[in-house]
């Protein structure tokens, strides 16, 4: 394993994979950006700008390569042949009318949340960013910047902290670098984090400061809503000078989840714990007698918003589970029909 590798993320994990095959260790790369017909990857020779396989182009959005992905290219360096299997990946379904699961990063360490001390800040953004994160199997931290615009910086982080016990919330005024240490200490040699959060929370801002370099655009949100501009346009994973990896993520507009099942329990295991006192086992906490979750609403340990979250991911959560399941099933029917198209054509040629 080449020591340049090894500073982009390579561990045994992924040359793993390729042990005992003919796949010779400098095809192997990291995706650094996507295009749309071209992606950017780094490998052994430096950095290259290559296509798709064939197969690979017809894949769907969560087969074909992302940001972050390990990847075999071919020979001559010019084309992706192969996606290697993912430490973890974060993703979303699709935006807009989309029904499709859209990979954001693959093979992160860490998930920085970055939400910011004014009217941006949501509990309830940052639960659904949480199970996203949870069920991508990326340790999660909360990153609060713009501190220097708020006299209450404790009132968020205790807001921050009701969330789910145990993910780390750090501050920070990402325009001044030396209070970004607390960040930065979630980045280590050789390991890889992503910034996720709405635009015009400072994302760009904090890699321009790790990096010591001003790599990407950033711009001033709109005064008298506080939301971002969309300045960043495209996903990119950068090298940060003091080592690891850093990617840069345009501001989401909308986080739609999908398959977060396990993960759901475990942000909101306050509520499924509370549902276990329930007097009925398929007790739906809305006007049921004996409901221990209702219960705790009216004695204040729980928040009603919290509640209605939880329920409002679960419905979500269900749609997108039936429809993929959906798609997956007319997906084989497909399959199926062109193999019994090929399969007459055979007999027919042969005949
Ligand atoms: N005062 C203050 N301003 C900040 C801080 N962090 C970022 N900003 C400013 O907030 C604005 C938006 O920052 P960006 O870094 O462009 O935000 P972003 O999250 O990358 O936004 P998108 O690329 O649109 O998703 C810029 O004007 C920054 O200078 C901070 O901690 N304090
Ligand atoms: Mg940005
Ligand atoms: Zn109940």
């Amino acid at each position: 394993m080449s020591e340049a590798l090894q500073k982009l993320g390579l561990v045994p994990f992924f040359t793993q994979q390729i042990a005992g095959t003919s796949i010779p260790g400098n095809c192997l790369g990291r995706v650094t950006s996507v295009q749309r017909s071209k992606s950017t990857v780094i490998c052994d020779a430096g950095k290259r700008s290559v296509e798709l396989s064939p197969t690979l182009r017809q894949a769907t959005a969560i087969d074909r390569p992302t940001v972050g992905d390990w990847v075999v290219l071919d020979e001559s360096l010019t084309r992706i042949e192969q996606v290697l299997e993912r430490k973890s990946l974060f993703k979303r379904i699709g935006a807009g009318s989309s029904t499709e699961i859209q990979p954001i990063a693959a093979n992160i360490d860490t998930l920085l949340i970055v939400t910011s001390c004014n009217e941006e800040f949501k509990e309830s953004r940052l639960e659904r960013y949480l199970t996203l994160c949870v069920e991508a199997g990326a340790m999660p931290v909360i990153v609060l910047t713009k501190t220097d615009l708020t006299d209450d910086t404790d009132t968020y982080i205790s807001r921050a902290r009701s969330i789910q016990a145990g993910v780390p919330v750090e501050t920070t005024n990402a325009l001044d670098p030396t209070t970004l240490d607390g960040v930065r200490a979630w980045i280590d040699d050789n390991s890889t984090a992503a910034l996720v959060g709405s635009s015009g929370v400072g994302k760009s801002t904090i890699l321009n400061a790790l990096a010591e370099n001003p790599l990407a655009a950033t711009s001033e949100i709109r005064e008298q809503d506080k939301k971002g501009r969309h300045t960043t346009t495209h996903r990119e994973l950068h090298q940060l000078p003091s080592g690891g990896l850093l990617i840069d993520v345009p501001g989401i507009r909308e986080l739609r989840v999908a398959e977060i099942e396990h993960s759901i329990g475990t942000v909101f295991e306050d509520i499924e714990l509370l549902a276990m006192q329930c007097q009925f086992a398929d007790c739906n906490h809305v006007t049921e007698p004996g409901c221990a979750v209702l219960q705790a609403i009216e004695e204040n340990i729980l928040d009603s918003r919290r509640l209605a979250n939880y329920q409002k991911l679960r419905r979500e959560n269900a749609l997108a589970t039936a429809t993929l399941a959906e798609k997956r099933a007319q997906g084989r029917d497909f399959g199926k029909m062109v193999k019994e198209a090929k399969l007459l054509k055979q007999r027919k040629d042969a005949t």
